[in-house]
């Protein structure tokens, strides 16, 4: 039986001994706090130049660990990017960045826990209140949830209408206080603070209005639709909203 978490199998033990020969793994135990920080960022940098993802699940200095469930994901900017509100809504609307950044941004500091066990302590996001969006568009009333894709070609999510429109559930476009890198799910990614990370789909391309909730990419293999921390996945982590 493989008791890695779901999120961490699928890649090659090659890549494992290729990035110990490097040294880089033996980095993550450090725990001097600037140490961290400069070790995030110059992991952060190497999963950013990274093409083949070789980088992506390694512990790093600041806690977090980069996932994804595609092995490449195409680089957008302030040029390429594009984010769509579509579905049951009056007015079908697409974003670009600065669309984005021209509308009011809320700032919040959270701990963020992922299902595999990990946890990193008061993290900035910020970004526009989904909520917002979603009245711009003009929610129709046979709508019952939301529904996020990816332009990374693959993971899904999705939430209740209700939890889309909590004021702690943000399209992100700062994290830790900086602009999204790519590897974080840059330029934009889903932030939804009350629950499990995997909520906070990365690489954010559509929101679709849906009458009912699809199950997301790991709530079809086997995670909690309803992702609150601390209640749900059946685990008892301290709740981070
Ligand atoms: N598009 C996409 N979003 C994703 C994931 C992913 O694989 N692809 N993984 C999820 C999971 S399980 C976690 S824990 C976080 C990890 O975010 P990070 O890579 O910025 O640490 O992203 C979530 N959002
Ligand atoms: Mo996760």
């Amino acid at each position: 039986m493989n008791s890695e978490p779901l999120e961490e199998r699928g890649v090659p033990v090659g890549r494992r001994v290729f990035l110990g020969t490097l040294g880089l793994g033996a980095l993550g135990v450090v725990a001097a706090p600037a140490l961290q920080r400069a070790t995030e960022s110059f992991l952060g940098g190497a999963a950013d130049r990274d093409p083949t993802g070789l980088t992506g699940l390694l512990p790093n200095g600041g806690g977090f660990r980069y996932y994804s469930v595609t092995s490449s994901v195409p680089h957008k900017n302030a040029e390429s990017y594009r984010l769509t509100i579509d579905g049951l809504v009056a007015h079908p609307t697409t974003y670009t960045l600065a669309d984005l950044k021209a509308l009011p941004q809320t700032r919040m500091v959270r701990d963020v826990q992922c299902v595999t066990g990990w946890r990193v302590p008061g993290t900035p996001f910020e970004g526009v209140r989904l909520s917002r969006l979603l009245d711009a568009a003009g929610v129709q009333s046979s709508a019952g949830a939301v529904h996020f894709t990816c332009f990374d070609g693959s993971y899904t999510e999705s939430l209740t209408l209700e939890q889309a429109r909590r004021a702690d559930v943000l399209v992100a476009l700062r994290m830790q206080d900086e602009d999204i890198g790519h590897s974080h799910g840059g330029p934009v990614r889903l932030y939804v603070a009350p629950m499990y990370f995997y909520k906070s789909a990365k690489w954010l391309s559509r929101v679709t209005v849906t009458e009912k909730v699809e199950p997301g990419y790991w709530e079809e293999r086997g995670y909690d639709i309803d992702a609150w921390v601390g209640r749900s996945n059946g685990r008892d982590d301290e709740p981070t909203a």
